[in-house]
C-alpha cells in the first residue's frame, strides 16, 4: 500500500477531492501553509494500493494548474533590504510524493 500525499493550490483543492470520490478513493484534506510564499496551500492525504496510484496522480495532475504568481523578494543586502524586489514564480500544478506504507488499519 502506498500513501499519497499531494500539495495543490486552495483553488484545485475540491475538485480534485470531487474526482478521486467519483473513482471511489478515500481522501483528507489538510489546510497547510508553503514555507516559501508563506500562503495558504492544500495538502491531501490518499492511502491506496499499489497499483491505483498512477490512477490518484494522473487525477491529481488533471485537476492541478500551474500559477503564475507575483512576489517580494527583501535585497540581502542592508541598503537595500527594505526595497521590495518583485519576482514571479511559477506554483504547482501539485506537488506529490509517494510514500510507503507499513500498516492500514481502522479499528
Ligand atoms: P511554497 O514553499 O510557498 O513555494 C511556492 C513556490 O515558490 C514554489 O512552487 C516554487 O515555484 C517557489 N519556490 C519555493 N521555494 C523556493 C526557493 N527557495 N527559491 C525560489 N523559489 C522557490 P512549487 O514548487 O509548485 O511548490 C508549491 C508548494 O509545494 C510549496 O509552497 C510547498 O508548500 C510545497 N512544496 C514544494 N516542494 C516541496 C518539497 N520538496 N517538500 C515539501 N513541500 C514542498
Amino acid at each position: 500500500m502506498k500513501l499519497v500525499l499531494a500539495i495543490i493550490n486552495d483553488e484545485d483543492a475540491f475538485q480534485v477531492m470531487d474526482l478521486l470520490n467519483e473513482e471511489q478513493f478515500s481522501v483528507t484534506k489538510l489546510a497547510s501553509t508553503g514555507g516559501f510564499l508563506r500562503a495558504g496551500n492544500t495538502t491531501i492525504i490518499c492511502g491506496v494500493e499499489d497499483e491505483q496510484v498512477n490512477i490518484v496522480t494522473d487525477i491529481i495532475e488533471s485537476a492541478s494548474k500551474a500559477r503564475r504568481q507575483i512576489t517580494s523578494m527583501t535585497s540581502a543586502n542592508s541598503i537595500e533590504s527594505y526595497i521590495p524586489n518583485p519576482i514571479e514564480i511559477v506554483v504547482g500544478g501539485a506537488t506529490i510524493f509517494v510514500l510507503d506504507v507499513d500498516q492500514f488499519k481502522k479499528v
